[in-house]
């Protein structure tokens, strides 16, 4: 009872303020509604397995026409592999989970000029009815608002080098402790500060899960000297737990099963490392990715500016090699989302 009073003092509260604003904010269809496709909205419903897809990595993250091509790959890896993807942006201030190809194309033309869009920014895009890039932090909020509850990308943001001075630190982190979607990347790249960005996930009480091996992988490279939290080693007795699932999988999916039953609240990240024979260089990223930094430095580059620079000095300096790393990756990552969440559908079943 009293969660149903508390709604509805905030449910009047809602309607006072409606009665100050122009009634054509609130047609159907106006400010704050969220339209989801008709294949995700059907898959959604009939319980089939959905993948969240991320924008600002293709707005922000890499170049055009690689940028569209990689959507479009990574989409129909999702779909090969039995699951619908639905790739989170706003447009014209409508948030939209799933796109159409004429959407996908207009935001990767848009590159830079889409808002590169975290949590925060959300309702100001939205308001200003402006072209928004969500990146992991936005778009693990929509994927959990409409019920998916398995998102691939290919990075995540962190701790930023020097974030003790600077405090800059990613909502994505913020995020992975407060909304309860699991989250399937290649680690997080060396432009960040690798052990504090651990840290803080563990102050935020992320689950950080990797997969086949003992450290935290760096995005380009499998390693980063940093041991990982929890170890996932497809055991043969947890694929017993639960069934026909398969077994290499089946770790992950008793580790999303026990954070959504326990209701802890928080995500979960899934590390992936990036296959052998498609990891870089390790010297030479490095030695652009110091580059970099430097050159943020002297430019005094802050803020949600630093990590696309970054992203597109590290490309530039690396002569598409860090490119290549980077699309071989995303793709792995969405084969093992993609299976992931189809052994999920599964257990609804
Ligand atoms: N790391 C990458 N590629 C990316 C990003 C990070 O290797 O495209 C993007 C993601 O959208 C991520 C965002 O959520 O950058 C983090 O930005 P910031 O550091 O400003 O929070
Ligand atoms: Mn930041």
């Amino acid at each position: 009872a009293s969660s149903s009073s508390s709604s509805s003092a905030a449910f009047s509260r809602l309607s006072n303020l409606r009665k100050h604003l122009h009634p054509s904010h609130f047609d159907k269809g106006g400010v704050g509604s969220i339209k989801i496709s008709p294949e995700v909205s059907d898959a959604l419903s009939n319980g089939r397995a959905v993948v969240a897809l991320e924008s600002t990595i293709i707005s922000h993250g890499m170049p055009y026409p690689k940028n569209l091509e990689t959507a479009k790959e990574v989409e129909a890896v999702v779909r090969d592999n039995g699951a619908v993807p639905a790739t989170v942006a706003i447009l014209d201030g409508v948030p939209c989970i799933g796109l159409s190809m004429e959407e996908l194309e207009k935001l990767a033309n848009l590159g830079h000029k889409a808002q590169k869009t975290a949590r925060r920014d959300i309702a100001h895009v939205v308001a200003t009815r402006g072209n928004g890039a969500t990146t992991v932090s936005a778009t693990m909020f929509f994927a959990s608002r409409v019920g998916i509850p398995l998102f691939v990308t290919g990075g995540i943001g962190g701790v930023h080098r020097h974030g003790e001075h600077t405090m800059d630190i990613s909502s994505d982190l913020t995020e992975l402790g407060r909304t309860p979607v699991a989250v399937i990347s290649a680690g997080v790249k060396s432009i960040l500060d690798i052990p504090r960005t651990l840290e803080y996930l563990e102050t935020q009480g992320v689950c950080v899960a990797a997969y086949r091996t003992n450290e935290f992988p760096a995005f380009f490279t499998e390693t980063s000297g940093c041991k990982v939290p929890c170890r996932v080693d497809t055991p043969e007795d947890c694929a017993q737990l639960i069934g026909k699932l398969q077994i290499n999988l089946s770790f992950f999916l008793v580790i999303i099963y026990a954070n959504l039953k326990l209701e802890l609240g928080g995500g979960i990240l899934i590390a992936v490392p990036i296959p052998k024979e498609h990891s870089a260089s390790g010297s030479l990223i490095e030695s652009a990715i110091q580059r970099a930094l430097d050159e943020a430095r002297d430019k005094n580059i802050i803020g949600n500016d630093a990590t696309p620079f970054l992203l597109k000095r590290v490309n530039e300096l690396t002569g598409g090699a860090s490119l290549a790393s980077n699309i071989a990756l995303v793709k792995n990552n969405a084969l093992v989302g993609a299976k992931v969440a189809v052994a999920l559908a599964k257990t609804r079943e």
